[in-house]
Protein backbone atom coordinates (compact mmCIF):
# COMPACT_ATOMS: atom_id res chain seq x y z
CA UNK A 1 0.00 0.00 0.00
CA UNK A 2 1.28 3.78 -0.94
CA UNK A 3 0.94 6.21 1.21
CA UNK A 4 1.69 10.49 0.96
CA UNK A 5 4.66 11.53 1.92
CA UNK A 6 4.72 14.37 4.56
CA UNK A 7 4.65 17.57 2.87
CA UNK A 8 8.40 18.93 3.19
CA UNK A 9 6.93 22.33 4.53
CA UNK A 10 3.65 23.37 6.24
CA UNK A 11 0.56 23.81 4.50
CA UNK A 12 1.19 27.69 4.89
CA UNK A 13 4.26 27.86 4.39
CA UNK A 14 4.10 29.15 0.46
CA UNK A 15 2.00 31.57 0.62
CA UNK A 16 0.86 33.87 -0.72
CA UNK A 17 2.34 32.62 -3.83
CA UNK A 18 0.62 29.03 -2.84
CA UNK A 19 -2.20 29.48 -0.06
CA UNK A 20 -2.96 27.37 2.57
CA UNK A 21 -6.15 26.65 0.88
CA UNK A 22 -4.61 24.59 -2.30
CA UNK A 23 -2.39 22.77 -0.43
CA UNK A 24 -5.80 21.68 1.45
CA UNK A 25 -7.30 20.59 -1.19
CA UNK A 26 -4.25 19.68 -4.07
CA UNK A 27 -2.40 17.68 -1.14
CA UNK A 28 -4.83 16.92 0.90
CA UNK A 29 -7.68 16.14 -1.96
CA UNK A 30 -6.46 15.52 -5.04
CA UNK A 31 -3.14 13.82 -4.48
CA UNK A 32 -4.49 11.71 -1.79
CA UNK A 33 -7.08 10.64 -4.22
CA UNK A 34 -4.38 9.57 -6.90
CA UNK A 35 -2.87 7.49 -4.03
CA UNK A 36 -6.34 5.89 -2.88
CA UNK A 37 -6.90 4.92 -6.29
CA UNK A 38 -3.95 3.95 -6.85
CA UNK A 39 -3.64 1.53 -3.88
CA UNK A 40 -7.32 0.20 -4.87
CA UNK A 41 -6.40 -0.46 -8.46
CA UNK A 42 -2.90 -2.45 -7.68
CA UNK A 43 -4.54 -4.38 -4.77
CA UNK A 44 -4.05 -8.05 -5.02
CA UNK A 45 -2.59 -8.14 -8.32
CA UNK A 46 0.76 -8.05 -10.21
CA UNK A 47 1.54 -4.58 -9.72
CA UNK A 48 0.90 -4.94 -5.50
CA UNK A 49 4.62 -5.99 -4.75
CA UNK A 50 6.17 -3.63 -7.63
CA UNK A 51 7.98 -0.34 -7.07
CA UNK A 52 6.41 2.86 -8.03
CA UNK A 53 8.96 3.52 -10.96
CA UNK A 54 7.90 -0.70 -12.15
CA UNK A 55 4.05 0.05 -12.01
CA UNK A 56 4.05 2.83 -13.80
CA UNK A 57 6.26 1.55 -16.83
CA UNK A 58 4.89 -1.45 -16.86
CA UNK A 59 1.30 0.17 -16.95
CA UNK A 60 2.21 2.70 -19.51
CA UNK A 61 3.33 -0.47 -21.54
CA UNK A 62 0.11 -2.26 -20.91
CA UNK A 63 -1.80 0.91 -21.62
CA UNK A 64 -3.27 0.14 -18.36
CA UNK A 65 -4.40 3.54 -17.82
CA UNK A 66 -6.18 3.18 -14.77
CA UNK A 67 -3.06 1.62 -12.86
CA UNK A 68 -0.82 4.02 -15.00
CA UNK A 69 -2.48 7.17 -14.60
CA UNK A 70 -2.92 6.90 -10.93
CA UNK A 71 0.87 5.55 -9.76
CA UNK A 72 2.34 8.77 -12.20
CA UNK A 73 -0.20 11.01 -10.27
CA UNK A 74 1.08 10.13 -6.64
CA UNK A 75 4.91 9.85 -8.34
CA UNK A 76 4.41 13.59 -10.24
CA UNK A 77 2.68 15.39 -7.10
CA UNK A 78 5.65 13.79 -4.65
CA UNK A 79 8.40 15.36 -6.91
CA UNK A 80 6.14 18.59 -7.31
CA UNK A 81 5.79 19.49 -3.72
CA UNK A 82 9.80 18.81 -3.26
CA UNK A 83 10.46 21.24 -6.14
CA UNK A 84 8.43 23.57 -4.15
CA UNK A 85 10.01 25.59 -1.02
CA UNK A 86 9.70 28.64 0.91
CA UNK A 87 13.81 29.04 1.01
CA UNK A 88 13.77 29.49 -2.66
CA UNK A 89 17.85 30.44 -3.21
CA UNK A 90 19.35 29.49 -6.55
CA UNK A 91 23.11 28.88 -5.40
CA UNK A 92 25.18 31.52 -7.36
CA UNK A 93 28.26 29.20 -7.77
CA UNK A 94 26.26 25.83 -8.23
CA UNK A 95 26.85 23.26 -11.45
CA UNK A 96 23.04 23.89 -12.15
CA UNK A 97 23.69 27.63 -12.47
CA UNK A 98 26.00 27.27 -15.00
CA UNK A 99 24.44 24.27 -16.53
CA UNK A 100 21.01 26.46 -16.97
CA UNK A 101 23.86 29.38 -18.62
CA UNK A 102 25.02 26.82 -21.23
CA UNK A 103 21.86 25.87 -22.27
CA UNK A 104 19.37 28.57 -22.22
CA UNK A 105 21.82 31.61 -22.12
CA UNK A 106 20.51 32.62 -19.04
CA UNK A 107 18.34 32.00 -16.00
CA UNK A 108 16.02 34.56 -16.57
CA UNK A 109 15.64 33.39 -19.99
CA UNK A 110 15.30 29.83 -18.70
CA UNK A 111 12.15 31.01 -16.88
CA UNK A 112 10.86 32.79 -20.09
CA UNK A 113 11.11 29.77 -21.84
CA UNK A 114 9.92 27.16 -19.40
CA UNK A 115 6.69 29.56 -18.50
CA UNK A 116 6.23 29.75 -22.14
CA UNK A 117 6.07 26.65 -22.16
CA UNK A 118 3.90 25.80 -19.30
CA UNK A 119 1.49 28.51 -20.71
CA UNK A 120 0.99 26.73 -24.08
CA UNK A 121 0.59 23.29 -22.26
CA UNK A 122 -2.81 22.14 -23.47
CA UNK A 123 -5.61 21.06 -21.13
CA UNK A 124 -3.71 19.87 -17.95
CA UNK A 125 -0.73 18.16 -17.67
CA UNK A 126 3.29 18.92 -16.31
CA UNK A 127 6.36 20.95 -17.36
CA UNK A 128 9.39 19.87 -16.59
CA UNK A 129 13.10 21.19 -16.43
CA UNK A 130 14.72 18.35 -17.77
CA UNK A 131 18.21 16.27 -18.04
CA UNK A 132 18.88 14.53 -21.23
CA UNK A 133 21.32 11.56 -21.51
CA UNK A 134 24.17 14.00 -23.43
CA UNK A 135 23.88 15.82 -20.07
CA UNK A 136 22.10 18.97 -21.57
CA UNK A 137 19.10 20.77 -19.90
CA UNK A 138 15.61 20.47 -21.72
CA UNK A 139 12.26 21.82 -20.72
CA UNK A 140 9.39 19.66 -21.85
CA UNK A 141 5.41 19.66 -21.49
CA UNK A 142 3.55 16.23 -20.74
CA UNK A 143 -0.17 15.98 -21.23
CA UNK A 144 -2.65 14.64 -17.90
CA UNK A 145 -0.58 12.37 -16.10
CA UNK A 146 2.27 11.70 -18.35
CA UNK A 147 5.39 11.64 -16.78
CA UNK A 148 9.81 11.56 -17.33
CA UNK A 149 9.35 8.45 -14.91
CA UNK A 150 10.57 5.67 -17.25
CA UNK A 151 12.08 7.73 -20.08
CA UNK A 152 15.68 8.70 -20.56
CA UNK A 153 15.19 12.18 -19.11
CA UNK A 154 16.31 12.61 -15.60
CA UNK A 155 13.63 15.24 -13.88
CA UNK A 156 15.06 18.54 -12.11
CA UNK A 157 12.00 20.45 -11.49
CA UNK A 158 8.37 20.38 -12.41
CA UNK A 159 5.42 22.67 -12.20
CA UNK A 160 1.94 21.07 -11.93
CA UNK A 161 -0.52 23.20 -14.96
CA UNK A 162 -3.45 21.01 -14.16
CA UNK A 163 -6.17 23.62 -12.68
CA UNK A 164 -6.33 22.10 -9.18
CA UNK A 165 -3.14 23.32 -8.79
CA UNK A 166 -3.64 27.52 -8.84
CA UNK A 167 -7.21 28.18 -9.58
CA UNK A 168 -8.34 28.93 -6.17
CA UNK A 169 -5.15 31.33 -5.54
CA UNK A 170 -5.47 32.82 -9.23
CA UNK A 171 -8.64 31.41 -10.54
CA UNK A 172 -8.01 30.58 -14.76
CA UNK A 173 -4.55 33.18 -14.72
CA UNK A 174 -1.95 30.34 -15.19
CA UNK A 175 0.39 32.78 -15.92
CA UNK A 176 0.01 34.46 -12.70
CA UNK A 177 0.93 31.14 -10.99
CA UNK A 178 3.71 30.95 -13.16
CA UNK A 179 5.42 34.17 -12.56
CA UNK A 180 4.83 33.17 -9.11
CA UNK A 181 6.44 29.41 -9.14
CA UNK A 182 9.59 31.20 -9.47
CA UNK A 183 9.66 32.93 -5.88
CA UNK A 184 8.98 29.19 -4.08
CA UNK A 185 11.30 27.16 -6.28
CA UNK A 186 13.21 24.54 -4.66
CA UNK A 187 16.82 24.89 -6.26
CA UNK A 188 18.43 22.84 -4.31
CA UNK A 189 16.22 20.00 -5.36
CA UNK A 190 17.23 20.22 -8.92
CA UNK A 191 21.07 20.88 -8.04
CA UNK A 192 20.89 17.74 -6.23
CA UNK A 193 19.05 15.40 -9.15
CA UNK A 194 21.30 16.94 -11.99
CA UNK A 195 23.40 14.14 -12.90
MN1 LIG B 1 -1.96 18.34 -9.07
Amino acid sequence: MFQQNDLPYNMDALDPHISKETLEYHYGKHHAGYVKKLNAAIEGGEYASQSIEDIITNSREKKDMGVFNNAAQHWNHDFYWNSLSPDSDINQSSKLKEALERDFGSVDSFKEKFNASAAGNFGSGWTWLVQKTDGSLDIVNTSNAETTVGTDQTALLTCDVWEHAYYIDYRNARPDYLKNYWEIVNWDFAQANLK
